[in-house]
Order: C-alpha cells, then structure tokens, then sequence
C-alpha cells in the first residue's frame, strides 16, 4: 500500500493567486533583470559543465563495457513560475540573491541510465572528480519514496570559469533507469491533470506501477549480467 505523505506530491494549495503571480514575475524581472539575467546563464554554464562531464563519462566507460551506460541526458532551467512557487512555499524572499542562495534546483541535469548499477558506478566516478563537491545526497532507490517514485538525486557545487573570475553554482543532478524515467513522468502527467481529486484508487495504482517497474530494473540487470557471463 501506498504509505500518505504531505511531502509527497506537491500540493497546488501553495500556488499563489495565478494574477498575483504574474505580478510578481514581472516585478522581479523588471527590478532584477540584468541579474536575473546574469544568474540564469550561469546556471545554463553549470548544466553545460555538468552535461559534458557526463559525456566523457559515457564515452569512455563505453570502450571499456562495450555499451554505453548513459541513455539520455536532459538539462532544464527552473521557469520563473517555479522559482516564485516555491520561493512562496519555503516562505523565502523574492530576490535574485535569495534564488541563489535558497534554491539548489534551479539548474537541473537528469541522467537516464540502462541498468540501476550504471547510475551507481556513474555516480562514484562523477563524484571522484575533484572540482565537484557533493552538498546533498537523496537515494530514492535504495528508499524509495512512500508513492513508489524512485531516483537517485545529487545536490553538486561546480566552479564555473567566466572572462575574470571563477564562480561556484549548485545543480542538481537526477539518475534514473528508463524504467523510473518512464513511471515518474507519466506519474507527473496523471497526478496533475487539471481537476484530480485526492484518489486512493489512483494512488494504489501508480504504487503498484512503480513496484512493477522496480521489478523490471531488476529483471533486466539480471538478464545482462547473464548475457555479459555468457561471453566472457
Ligand atoms: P521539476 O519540474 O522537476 O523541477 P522541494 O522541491 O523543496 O519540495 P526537494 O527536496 O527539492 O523538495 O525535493 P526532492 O525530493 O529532492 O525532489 C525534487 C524533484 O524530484 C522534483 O522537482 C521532481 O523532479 C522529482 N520528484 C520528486 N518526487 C517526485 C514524485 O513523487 N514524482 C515525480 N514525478 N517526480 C518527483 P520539482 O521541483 O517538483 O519539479
């Protein structure tokens, strides 16, 4: 059964009124805008260091395993909606120092994998690097969280190097197989399709899908380990 949690799914109750909101966004950006701005490309140089790390990673261990352990790599930029939502929530000032300062998910670089030990073994080796420090680590693999939404998520500072200075930004960085790609997705779409109520049969039917995809990782890491015994 599904366990209920207020963290869980983010509740819409912390929105504020959608006019208010578009008030604020163009407060912020008329009042900020060349360091709203400036703060934004930083976070996209971040996402770019971080993506190429990835890249290399993907590469090389692809010569040594014969398969590439990197599926896809997306990167995202918070909207301005989304850092006002939950600058709101936190109850954090509306202010690019406060952006910076508050939120560690503004730059946001998720990493899907073929097998659960690729995003392990992708880890250890991002993490070795000696110009990224590890701020935050959340294993929703090993515990998984009570709607059955799985990933293993990384809060990283990495310097980026600008035309006179070196500057630090966080990003954060999601593993996931195709497998929890796919259920967290479609669980995005379903769970805030306009109008939804609270639904229990809902609720024990994604659980249940993301049981049965959990169970699919370990099927096919199975089965690879198998094939790659068979040829060795
Ligand atoms: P988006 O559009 O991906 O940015 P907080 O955000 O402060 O409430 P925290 O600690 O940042 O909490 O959250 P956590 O647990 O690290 O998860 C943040 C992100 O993980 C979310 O970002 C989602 O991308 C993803 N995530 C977490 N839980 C779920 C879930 O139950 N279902 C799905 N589909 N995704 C989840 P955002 O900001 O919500 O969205």
């Amino acid at each position: 059964m599904p366990q209920k949690s207020n963290a869980d799914h983010k509740s819409r109750e912390g929105l504020p009124d959608v006019k208010l909101q578009k008030n604020e966004i163009k407060t912020l950006m008329q009042n900020y805008a060349l360091p709203y701005r400036e703060l934004m490309s930083y976070y996209r140089c971040a996402m770019m260091e971080v993506e190429t790390k990835f890249n290399v990673l993907n590469e090389e261990l692809s010569l040594q395993y014969d398969r590439n352990p990197i599926e896809t790599i997306k990167t995202r930029l918070k909207s301005p909606e989304s850092i006002l939502e939950k600058l709101h929530r936190k109850n954090h000032p509306v202010t690019v120092d406060s952006i910076e300062r508050n939120l560690n998910d503004i730059a946001g670089v998720r990493v899907i994998c073929a097998f659960p030990s690729d995003i392990y073994q992708l880890e250890e080796a991002f993490l070795k690097q000696d110009d990224i420090r590890l701020v935050e680590r959340k294993d929703y693999i090993a515990n998984p969280k009570p709607n059955g939404y799985r990933s293993l998520h990384l809060i990283v500072e990495i310097p980026i190097f600008l035309h006179d200075h070196k500057r630090l930004m966080r990003v954060e960085v999601q593993f996931r197989t195709i497998s929890m790609d796919w259920w967290a997705s479609l669980e995005h779409k379903i769970r805030y399709k306009k109008g939804l109520q609270e639904s229990d049969h809902v609720d024990q039917e994604l659980f249940e899908c993301a049981q049965m995809s959990a169970e699919l990782d370990s099927r096919m890491e199975k089965l690879q380990h198998f094939v790659g015994d068979l040829y060795e």
